[in-house]
């Protein structure tokens, strides 16, 4: 008789979701295909709706599963968005260092982030387009520098076109969720085991009674 196929094991040890939000324009879409395919293109084709990719990563020893949802930021194509907020363990809050509007909007996603999304996702602020030339930039290093202290996130200035850090922003993100998880597991711990041992000392004493006494 033929074996029974063996069960097949999951490819990743965590599955993280994560969300791009923030202005249409920012480079959102540009940032997630640099970090998923390596890749850049300066046309501009916004996005309609919602769509995702994957990277797997590896922290400590642990594949990490990061399936990354890439949001409209034009309000016309936005309408199924917030849906997904609720799923999402961590939430990218991009804006473009030479659009003051992208980064004045970020409160804005704050507040539709803390309508929407669970009250423990992570977040981390990400000021775009750094590559672009000094006389172009609109938001200073120190303006998103204290936005993000003021909100106690993380801050990263990125390009994706030059690719600098790109793999920062979302491996950081990556590994504090990563430890949130691992947190939460921990702190479960106790009490599982606490449940083990009295079911177990209650199996001994019924295994005792019955061979003393049946
Ligand atoms: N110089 C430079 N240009 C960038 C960078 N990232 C994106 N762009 C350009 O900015 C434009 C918009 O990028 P997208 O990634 O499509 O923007 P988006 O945030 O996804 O926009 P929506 O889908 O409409 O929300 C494109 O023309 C990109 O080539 C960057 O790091 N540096
Ligand atoms: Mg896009």
């Amino acid at each position: 008789m033929a074996a029974p196929p063996a069960r097949a094991r999951a490819d990743y040890d965590y599955l993280i979701k994560l969300l791009l939000i923030g202005d249409s324009g920012v480079g959102k879409s540009c940032l997630l295909l640099r970090f998923s395919d390596g890749s850049f293109t300066t046309s501009f084709i916004t996005t309609i709706g919602i769509d995702f990719k994957i990277r797997t990563i590896e922290l400590d020893a642990k594949r990490i599963k990061l399936q990354i949802w890439d949001t409209a930021g034009q309000e016309r194509f936005r309408t199924i968005t917030t849906a997904y907020y609720r799923g999402a363990m961590g939430i990218l809050l991009v804006y473009d260092v030479t659009d003051e509007a992208s980064f004045n909007n970020i409160r804005n996603w704050i507040r539709n982030i803390e309508q929407h999304a669970s009250d423990n996702v992570n977040k981390i602020l990400v000021g775009n387009k750094a590559d672009m030339d000094e006389s172009k930039r609109a938001v200073p290093t120190s303006k998103g520098q204290a936005l993000a202290d003021e909100y106690g996130i993380k801050f990263f200035e990125t390009s994706a076109k030059t690719n600098l850090n790109v793999e920062e922003v979302f491996f950081s993100i990556a590994r504090d969720i990563k430890q949130r998880l691992a947190d939460t597991d921990n702190k479960a711990e106790p009490t599982t085991i606490k449940i083990y041992q009295d079911s177990a000392a209650g199996a001994g004493q019924a295994a005792q009674k019955s061979a003393c006494c049946g």
